[in-house]
């Protein structure tokens, strides 16, 4: 059910599918940043970012929480938390802090990413990260965290169980390594699993995860940990420029999104399904929904005749927005914006489009 109505909510007009990142603050998310009560929070002094940290180390079931200003930053923030220069972190070669993060952690950590394959499923296999763990041996940097993603968005959103994250968290205590969690969407994730959020941040020393895709903030990530990783990621956060004064005017919008935005993201997933039910039947197009876990699908581009890009253009044309370079593989994502009758007017779109290319 849409808790916003459609003729006020964006201003595009588009059905916009390029990602979650698009939604925007709800009425009740509005009111709470106008009303909040403020702070200055590098004295610790923010009431409404203390409330959401406190909400947050909670649902996380860790000891503490620091709100970023983004994702990125979260990632970022962590794992020079976990590192020092010329340290190693093992992590996905699609993960999205090795792709897509600037390589941050080693432009401004000095900290070395050590890649392995993502699984079809979005794990690192067990074997191929033991092996990668460096023995102690002055040619080499030392290994000290392993990096996880949940949902894996390359792989398309899928899941990580809390049984594979428990095998990797025993692998890290015995080698005496950190494991990071980037759950940018881990409420997707708990919601598909119908397991609650802290028993996928169990196993995570740290654990990043973002108010601003599925939950509709307009901004902010919060990371999570035991006191002392966090005491020192605020340091970290305050390098970087994280630093925050009057914050509650974005946190109040992250408690309402703790409130009330996590059942409904059950909505995107079922769009999503459906909506690569209805790309398989596509011509020209390949879409498997048994894969579709979240919010996330792919779908590959098979005919020829049309590229990505005109792809995208004609369905600009048709009032539907999606991401598309040069891969024939294109990433859709629904999300608070998107309802089950958007979902039919895309898929009529792709027909249109691909039944006259
Ligand atoms: N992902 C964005 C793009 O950068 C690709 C998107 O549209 O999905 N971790 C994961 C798994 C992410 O998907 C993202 C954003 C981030 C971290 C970074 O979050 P922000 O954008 O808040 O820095």
């Amino acid at each position: 059910m849409a808790v916003y109505d459609m003729t006020s909510y964006g201003s595009s007009g588009f059905i916009d599918l390029r990602s979650d990142t698009v939604t925007l603050p709800t009425p009740a998310m509005r009111r709470a940043m106008a009303e909040a009560e403020l702070g200055d929070d590098v004295y610790g002094e923010d009431p409404t970012v203390n409330r959401l940290q406190e909400m947050a180390a909670e649902r996380l079931g860790k000891e503490a929480a620091l709100l970023v200003l983004s994702g990125t930053m979260g990632n970022l923030v962590s794992i020079l938390t976990h590192c020092g220069r010329g340290e190693e972190a093992i992590i996905g070669e699609r993960a999205h802090t090795f792709l897509n993060e600037q390589g941050g952690v080693a432009a401004l950590g000095g900290i070395h990413p050590r890649t392995l394959p993502d699984l079809p499923a979005g794990t690192l296999d067990l074997g191929e990260i033991e092996a990668a763990i460096r023995p102690d041996n002055e040619h080499f940097p030392r290994t000290r965290l392993i990096c996880l993603e949940n949902t894996h968005n390359a792989a398309g959103g899928r899941v990580l169980a809390p049984e594979y994250l428990s095998t990797i968290g025993a692998l890290a205590r015995d080698y005496g390594l950190k494991l990071h969690v980037d759950g940018a969407r881990l409420f997707n994730a708990a919601v598909a699993l119908d397991v609650e959020p802290r028993t996928l941040a169990a196993e995570a020393d740290s654990l990043t995860f973002c108010l601003s895709k599925g939950l509709a903030c307009p901004l902010g990530s919060v990371v999570v940990g035991d006191d002392d990783f966090i005491a020192e990621a605020r340091r970290n956060r305050k390098l970087v420029g994280g630093g925050m004064r009057q914050a509650g005017v974005f946190a109040a919008a992250g408690i309402v999104a703790l409130e009330e935005m996590v059942e409904r993201l059950a909505e995107d997933h079922h769009n999503a399904h459906r909506l690569a039910e209805g790309l398989a039947d596509v011509r020209g197009i390949e879409a498997n929904p048994t894969l579709v876990e979240t919010n996330i699908v792919f779908f590959d581009l098979v005919e020829e005749k049309i590229t990505p890009a005109e792809l995208a253009a004609r369905l600009r044309e048709g009032g539907v927005l999606i991401s598309a370079g040069r891969a024939r593989r294109i990433r859709l994502v629904t999300h608070y914006g998107i309802e089950a009758i958007h979902v039919e007017q895309t898929l009529h779109a792709f027909h249109r489009i691909m039944e006259s290319s």
